[in-house]
């Protein structure tokens, strides 16, 4: 065996991927090195690497993507390989350059290919020439107004407009109509000049309701390339992947075949090394058109190795090695026919029902699926810091067929719980059941279709009201629990009388009664209702209730002010109101209590204390994932009270600021 050329890896990288990409170097033998900005100093992978540098700020430009900071880190360390991991900087042919001249094996392809891949124009003229199908359309270099649309006159419409440098949906525009090209045109060229710096656009046919295929290829330095099959990636929103599963259920073995043979032969083709996807759009008709060609390790890998039974970092390692490609095509080939089906979801930090608006927080529990691979950098007190992508888990399921693999993965989603920040479980495992997808139809315009904003609400749990009574009653004795025997905590001789209650469940004010009864039981009443409960406590986050006679399960977390609990695959926030300050409606309009709506991080004030403000007015700013958020007076008034400053990070229903009106004479 000829000498290693690398023994330290530094992962440029943060969250799960950092950590998958650890967990392999260390079962190789290599020593790892992590880096971590300001919001990440705690964060899992910093401590899962054998030693780790501190880069820069928490903004991305500051730390994961400041590439002399990184090549510094790797120098400090000793590390001879960088893993760009995905995203970030893994696609950055200037990085990848920066990493040889340093002398440092970069485990990706050549700079050369990460840029002839970077731009569409270029990649569609070197696929087109390796024998690759494309998308009909134009990616020439004349970019006048008459030219284009000429261009688009003889594609024929329906045309995508596209930006060249671009990826991600960004700067583009389908056109239906003649009339409609010139407006597009010139609003797709300046997005792209300001997204990509760069305003060159090309155009294509559009494919109507395609599929999403991709081909995941791997080469080798010796000349060797093969696929690993296809991975569905149709399920999307917002150009976001959401579910992706191998094999695709609209692809025959005949069509797979062709698929990968024209993938390996681009690859060659272009002289590639390490692992590549290329992107194909797969018609209505059974047509496929390369799109582009992504240099790196993708987000979905993990249902191709489930499939393939492969470790595709542990081939990433050995290929930037100089070694050659563990396995031949034929044996991929079996393995495949035999390897079943996967499935994986992105579990993200966001709102389904707020337009997928990105959360950001503090995890108050964590409670990964018992029998599935989940891929994650999650704990009970980790930050979701607001400045880098929602994804926080893949949970990856692996059948002997699609409908193993699906059954698994629904189950799996169920008994995990993210609490105390708002996430995407329900809805996935919503998607999961839609029959829609059940019977394999999952395609672009699955979300759009049969999760329009209106249908992304769960239906109301007319219990959980009652079940966040007891819930709350039940932390409140836990503290007692803990420091008495079970047989003195004397709960046959705390029976009581009702005790009224209230609360914020979610976005409702609840009013009730709560009867403590003998041997852990309560009786519950609200509007006339009576509900009878008793809890079995299971754990520190988990407890059985039965209501009214059946059975159900609950995981639970306090943060703060807050209760945070799972219901069936619900989740819900409770604050309890009961003992508050006798200040009638603590959130309701008027009250003159300025709440925080979201989890973020206040990145402005427009008040001081004392100031006198309108309705209507900006009082502060919260940042949450790269978008703002004013927040307003509901009330004229004087600022009594500013309770938060700049560089606060905050909760949900966290107090920010007390308004007093104006006296009134009685
Ligand atoms: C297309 C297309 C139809 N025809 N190109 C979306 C993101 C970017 N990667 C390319 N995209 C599309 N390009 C042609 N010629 C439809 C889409 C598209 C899409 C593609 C894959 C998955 C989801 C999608 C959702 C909307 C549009």
């Amino acid at each position: 065996m000829s000498a290693a050329r690398f023994h330290s890896v530094l992962v440029a990288n943060r969250g799960e991927i950092a950590l998958r990409i650890m967990r392999t170097a260390h079962r190789l033998g290599y020593r790892t090195v992590a880096v971590y900005s300001d919001a990440d100093r705690n964060a899992p992978h910093v401590r899962a690497a054998h030693t780790a540098v501190h880069i820069g700020a928490a903004p991305p430009a500051a730390s994961y993507l400041n590439i002399p900071a990184l090549l510094d880190a790797a120098r400090r360390t000793g590390a001879d390989a960088i893993h760009p991991g995905y995203g970030f900087l893994a696609e950055n042919a200037d990085f990848a350059q920066a990493c040889a001249d340093a002398g440092l094996v970069f485990i990706g392809p050549g700079a050369d290919a990460i840029r002839a891949m970077g731009n569409k124009a270029g990649a569609k003229l070197l696929m087109r020439q390796a024998g690759v199908p494309c998308v009909p359309g134009y990616q020439g270099a004349d970019q006048s107004d008459a030219r284009m649309l000429e261009e688009a006159g003889l594609i024929g419409y329906p045309v995508m407009i596209k930006a060249a440098a671009g990826g991600g949906g960004r700067g583009m525009r389908r056109v239906d109509r003649a009339d409609d090209f010139m407006p597009a045109l010139r609003s797709a060229r300046s997005e792209a000049a300001s997204a990509f710096g760069s305003d060159e656009l090309i155009l294509e046919k559009a494919i109507v309701e395609p599929r999403h295929i991709e081909i995941q290829v791997f080469a080798d330095m010796h000349g060797n390339a093969v696929h690993l099959g296809e991975r569905d990636c149709s399920v999307q929103r917002r150009h976001q992947k959401l579910i992706e599963e191998s094999p695709s259920p609209a692809v025959s073995a005949e069509l797979r075949a062709r698929m990968g043979q024209v993938s390996v032969a681009a690859a060659k083709a272009i002289g590639y090394v390490g692992a590549g996807t290329l992107e194909f759009l797969l018609g209505g008709d059974g047509n496929f058109h390369f799109m582009e060609m992504n240099t790196r390790l993708q987000v979905e890998h993990a249902v191709t190795e489930a499939v393939a039974g492969v470790d595709l970092v542990e081939w990433q390692l050995h290929v930037a090695q100089g070694a050659t490609l563990p396995l031949a095509q034929a044996q991929i080939d079996a393995r495949l026919a035999s390897g079943g089906h996967a499935i994986e979801v992105r579990l993200c930090a966001e709102d389904p029902q707020q337009d997928f608006l990105p959360q950001s927080g503090t995890v108050a529990h964590w409670r990964p699926p018992t029998s599935l691979r989940c891929d994650h950098a999650l704990e009970d007190g980790a930050a979701i810091p607001p400045y880098y992508d929602s994804m926080v888990a893949k949970v990856i399921a692996h059948g002997s067929d699609r409908a193993d693999a699906l059954r698994r993965l629904a189950h799996g989603l169920d008994e995990c719980a993210l609490l105390g920040v708002k996430n995407n479980r329900n809805f996935l495992s919503r998607c999961l059941r839609h029959a829609a997808f059940t019977a394999g139809q999952g395609t672009t315009a699955f979300i759009e279709t049969h999760f329009p904003a209106a249908a992304r609400t769960s239906a109301p749990d007319d219990t959980a009201p009652a079940i966040a009574a007891v819930l709350l009653a039940l932390q409140k004795t836990a503290a007692v629990e803990s420091r008495y025997p079970l047989e003195l905590q004397g709960w046959s001789s705390s029976f009581s009388y009702p005790q009224p209650r209230t609360f914020m469940l979610d976005d409702a004010k609840i009013a009730l009664q709560v009867t403590t009864l003998p041997g852990r039981s309560w009786q519950v009443e609200q509007e006339g209702k009576s509900t009878t409960m008793s809890a079995t406590v299971l754990g520190a986050h988990e407890t059985a209730l039965v209501v009214d006679g059946r059975t159900r399960h609950a995981f639970h977390a306090g943060a703060g002010t807050t209760l945070h609990f799972a219901l069936d695959g619900n989740e819900h926030a409770v604050i309890d109101l009961t003992y508050a300050p006798a200040a009638g409606d603590r959130r309701g309009a008027g009250s003159g209590q300025v709440v925080a709506p979201m989890n973020g991080q206040v990145v402005a004030l427009h008040v001081e204390q004392g100031a006198q403000v309108k309705a209507g007015q900006v009082l502060l700013v919260i940042e949450a994932m790269k978008m703002e958020h004013g927040v307003l007076a509901e009330i004229d008034g004087q600022v009594g009270s500013l309770l938060v400053g700049v560089g606060d990070q905050v909760a949900p229903g966290r107090l920010l600021a007390e308004i007093s009106p104006p006296q009134q004479t009685q």
